[in-house]
């Protein structure tokens, strides 16, 4: 015994001295300066610098075509006389698609492939009115029209007569179409950049070679003699610096194709409350970035990222979504070049008092927001979803990019990670450490130094020599292993890796056609060209048991550095004159790199089962469309009080745009936490998606049996919430799956016309169920809930206690609060029996949670398959169950009936919350005769517990309280 004690006792001295050490450190930051301001950025500065007001593009409503699947019209620049083409297209499921992109380019401009899981059924357009300047056109099947107007070129869309919302209201369209550079010799400002001989070359090297084009829709199917030439070098803008070759640092880029970005605006008529556009550390509710920095959208690895700030990260979803007390819609601005996002408001600024004055003096305009969106290539092409709820918002959303993959079980249990674990025996030890201090966790995670020389795909033969039967000992705790593979390749003949993808010629190129080469962890690296399918492919055979040596079915993998992620490139990424297949530039395909990255990872993992088994890819940087390929993370955070705050916004922005499988380090990744922030940590991680405790090489051992016992025994109950509470996020998640709602949400989602809700940071649902406020302040001694909802009651999951909405509850905190309150109307399945790991849990039986409305009623599901292969697709082997209580009765039926499930899972116990002591309770199910159960009944708390009613999960029944 003692001696068991003592290295305990040393490791938490360490613990204590790790922590002792980050108090004296300096305060550490991001370097700002390694990244771009809109200022820095020549095509944001030179959109941004377009003020509103009369814009030059008009539409020329004698060019109009109507054909079956859209509308058609010529724009033109009555400055540049450069003309354009707009498509207008009425979707299905009252969706409206605009593209717009040059009539005659010079050069095809990239157009997103790979986010749309197919072409949206159109609903047909037809013109219902016309005047000389505007076409009044009606959308079939939709509840809305749209006016177009010609002069200047503006597109509003009505529901009722009532306008809901404006493309280009304001004037802000750009579309920069592309020419031939002109009079090189004498720009003077391009003298400044770069030499003559380049821009010669330049020239030379756009005109005379083309590049091979493979398959369709590569930029030379356009011939450069196609396009019309007659306004060509007619504009100043070649004058301006950055227009034609861009400094940043000490790197330049030399677009040779010119400007060519892209903007437009849109205004949101009675709408001040945005939202989405992730990945920034900041707010939920967007802020107004006038007189600032606009949001950018541009996937990096950011060094310390600060907080509060609009600052781009590791990922990019181009979605914002809006909503008021009336409606929701949303703007999904599908483009995967580096963008920027402007939102301004005529009532930012104005306190409440002066709104309030406005209105009582009958003036005051309706509050507005307006929203612009800036990109540096590509065309422009944009979905409006104009719902009208949050929830259909989310559903089309999802019908145009798909909805999250299913997760396999194991994947919502704890995950326990660090950079890195040492050896074998190490894994072993932290392996046992679970079991030894009566702790429940899934996976143990492999960082880079597992691999050999960070060759991913290998293992370092003196840390790691016999992986499989590592994973074998896994395998027999029925736990898994997660190993990192990132996607830049070792530079190295001996590498089979580096030595196929180089002769193959998949690797990404500079523009001169040679392989590019960066430096990353391994040195120097090539970058594989995950936009090539055969890259794709040849990347997921990677992943099958006989080319991953030492891997096995319970090997599941890690992408990190995806942005991509370069050390010596501008901005830490790659430079955007960098060619692609198809002879894209990275400026084209940037933010969509990281999602092929996941996409060939997941493919892989399916691949190597036959077609059978989920996969589980966690990645880093991540498009609209990632949540089809598995998990993210929000990288590399700090162990602050404020960045464990940040993970509720961060990860709910996230939700809202079609990514629920989100996660922060639990802990925070630099630095060291204190064991009250470690503690709080793993509370807010245990009501949050991916739920992975993970650090920095340079910090102390954190794994929980190293904190002191007051704070590791809250952390064994924060785990066990989480394990418990299985069936519930598992079934949240088939939802999400499913319809496309997200798991984790804000309040406004499920309180849409309670203003209070709006801009909550603090707290967050599961569903619709349970309302979650982890502590999130050092030395709490309670936290303030908000809890919605006019007619609405919760109960308090810990003391059962019922309180009444809506109010603010003042709620005393000790170290093992996690404050979850359950809505009064809702009924939750839980596991409550004490496993070691998911897969120990899966045949468990079920605890039913109800917890009663004020009308006395109450639902919820629950959804069971085999946890971990495609089998509930390919052959509807899953069960939908659906409780329900009213009239004192809890009844239980299938709410889909093609699923079917081999289970032995049954109901061990009922309890429900807010009820009054029954004389007796019977339980009918399919084939058995009506029996009595035994029950408990609390006076004090209102708790009915019914022990054993024994059924099994599969069964119809009903329970009666008489
Ligand atoms: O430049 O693989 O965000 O989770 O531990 C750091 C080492 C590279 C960044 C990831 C982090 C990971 C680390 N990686």
């Amino acid at each position: 015994m003692a001696a068991a004690a003592a290295p305990r006792r040393r490791a938490r001295a360490d613990f204590v001295l790790a922590w002792l050490g980050l108090c004296l450190s300096t305060a550490w930051a991001v370097d700002r300066s390694n990244f771009k301001t809109c200022d820095q950025s020549s095509f944001c500065k030179r959109q941004r610098s377009v003020q509103p007001g009369s814009s030059p593009y008009r539409a020329l409503l004698d060019t109009l075509e109507l054909g079956p699947d859209a509308l058609t019209v010529h724009l033109v620049n009555e400055v540049t006389k450069a003309v354009l083409l707009l498509e207008l297209q009425g979707l299905q499921g009252n969706m409206t698609r605009i593209r717009i992109d040059e009539l005659k380019p010079l050069r095809a401009r990239y157009r997103v492939p790979d986010v749309l899981v197919a072409d949206p059924p159109t609903a047909r357009l037809s013109i219902s009115g016309r005047d000389e300047n505007s076409v009044e056109l009606t959308v079939a099947e939709g509840p809305y029209k749209i006016i177009l107007t010609g002069r200047p070129f503006r597109l509003d869309l009505l529901e009722n007569r009532s306008l809901v919302l404006s493309v280009n209201a304001r004037g802000l369209m750009v579309f920069e179409h592309q020419r031939l550079p002109r009079n090189s010799f004498s720009d003077k400002v391009s003298l400044t950049f770069g030499s003559i001989w380049d821009k010669i070359k330049n020239l030379f090297s756009r005109e005379g070679t083309k590049e091979p084009a493979e398959g369709d829709g590569t930029p030379e199917e356009e011939a450069a003699g196609k396009a019309d030439k007659p306004e060509e070098n007619s504009e100043k803008d070649d004058d301006e610096p950055g227009a034609w070759e861009e400094m940043f640092k000490t790197h330049s880029d030399s677009k040779p194709f010119g400007p060519t970005s892209v903007g437009l605006d849109f205004s949101l008529p009675g709408m001040e409350h945005v939202y989405g556009i992730p990945e920034h550390a900041d707010s939920l509710r967007l802020k107004v970035t006038e007189g600032g920095e606009p949001y950018r959208l541009y996937n990096l690895d950011v060094f310390q990222y600060e907080l509060y700030n609009p600052m781009a990260l590791y990922g990019s979803v181009p979605v914002l979504l809006a909503h008021n007390v009336h409606r929701d819609l949303g703007i999904f601005w599908l483009n995967a070049a580096e963008t920027w996002v402007d939102i301004s408001s005529n009532t930012a600024g104005k306190t409440l008092f002066g709104k309030m004055l406005d209105y009582l003096q009958g003036g005051g305009e309706t509050p507005q927001t307006d929203v612009r969106w800036m990109s540096e290539s590509g065309i422009i092409d944009v979905f409006l979803l104009l719902g009208p709820t949050a929830s259909d918002v989310f559903r089309q959303y999802t019908s145009l990019t798909g909805t999250q993959a299913l997760p396999p079980l194991f994947s919502l249990g704890y995950h326990q990670s660090r950079w890195n674990y040492r050896d074998e025996a190490d894994v072993i030890d932290v392996d046992q450490g679970f079991d030894n201090h009566d702790l429940p966790c899934d996976v143990i995670w492999l960082d880079i130094e597992h691999a050999d020389g960070k060759r991913y795909f290998t293992w370092d033969s003196s840390r790691f020599p016999q992986p499989l039967a590592m994973l074998g000992h896994l395998a027999g705790k029925r736990r898994k292993l997660v190993a990192i593979v990132d996607p830049h390749i070792k530079v190295d003949s001996g590498y089979r890796v580096h030595e196929e993808l180089r002769s193959l010629g998949l690797y990404v190129k500079t523009r001169d056609g040679s392989d590019y080469e960066g430096w990353c962890w391994p040195g120097s690296v090539g970058y594989p060209d995950f936009t090539n399918v055969k890259m794709r492919d040849w990347w997921a055979n990677m992943f099958n048991f006989d080319k991953y040596e030492g891997s096995a079915s319970n090997l599941y993998v890690w992408n990190d550095m995806n942005e991509p992620s370069v050390f010596n490139g501008p901005e830490v990424t790659m430079l955007k004159d960098a060619r692609h297949h198809g002879g894209w530039e990275h400026r084209d395909v940037h933010n969509i790199y990281g999602l092929y990255v996941h996409m060939a990872t997941a493919q892989g993992l399916i691949q190597r089962s036959g077609g059978v088994e989920r996969p589980f890819v966690l990645s880093r940087a991540f498009f609209a469309g990632s949540q089809r390929f598995g998990a993210v993370w929000t990288g590399d955070n700090t162990a602050e009080w404020d960045h464990l705050k940040i993970t509720i916004p961060m990860c709910l922005s996230l939700g809202l745009v079609g990514i629920s499988f989100c996660g922060a380090d639990v802990g925070g990744f630099f630095k060291n936490p204190d064991p009250e922030l470690l503690l709080r940590w793993y509370q807010m991680g245990a009501y949050q998606p991916f739920y992975r405790a993970h650090s920095h090489m340079d910090t102390g051992r954190r794994e929980p049996w190293l904190l002191p016992p007051e704070y590791l025994g809250p952390v064994r109950d924060a785990l066990r919430q989480r394990y418990a509470l299985l069936p519930f996020w598992y079934t949240l998640f088939y939802r999400a799956h499913r319809d496309g709602h997200p798991v984790m949400r804000p309040l406004w989602v499920q309180y849409p016309k309670d203003v209070t809700t709006f801009s909550q940071d603090d707290q967050f649902m599961l569903g619709d169920s349970l309302l979650v406020h982890p502590v999130a302040e050092p030395g709490a001694r309670g936290v303030q809930v908000y809890l919605p909802g006019q007619g609405e009651v919760w109960y308090d999951v810990q003391s059962y206690q019922k309180h009444h909405g809506p109010q603010t509850l003042y709620l005393p905190v000790t170290l093992s609060s996690i404050p979850v309150f359950q809505r009064g109307g809702t009924i939750i399945p839980r596991w409550e029996r004490v496993r070691r790991s998911s897969d120990c849990m899966k045949d468990d039986p079920i605890t039913l949670y109800v917890a009663i409305s004020p009308q006395g009623t109450a639902e919820g599901e629950l959804y069971l398959d085999d946890g971990h292969t495609f089998n509930y697709q390919t052959q509807n082997e899953y069960l939908l169950r659906k409780f329900t209580f009213s009239g004192n009765t809890l009844t239980s039926s299938s709410a889909d009936p093609r699923g079917h499930l081999e289970t032995p899972i049954w109901i061990e116990r009922v309890v429900i919350l807010g009820a009054g002591k029954p004389a007796s309770v019977l339980l009918r199910s399919e084939g058995l005769p009506e029996s009595v159960l035994t029950f408990q009944h609390s006076a004090e708390t209102s708790v009915l517990t019914l022990r054993k009613p024994g059924v099994r999960v599969s069964a119809d029944w009903s329970i009666h309280l008489r």
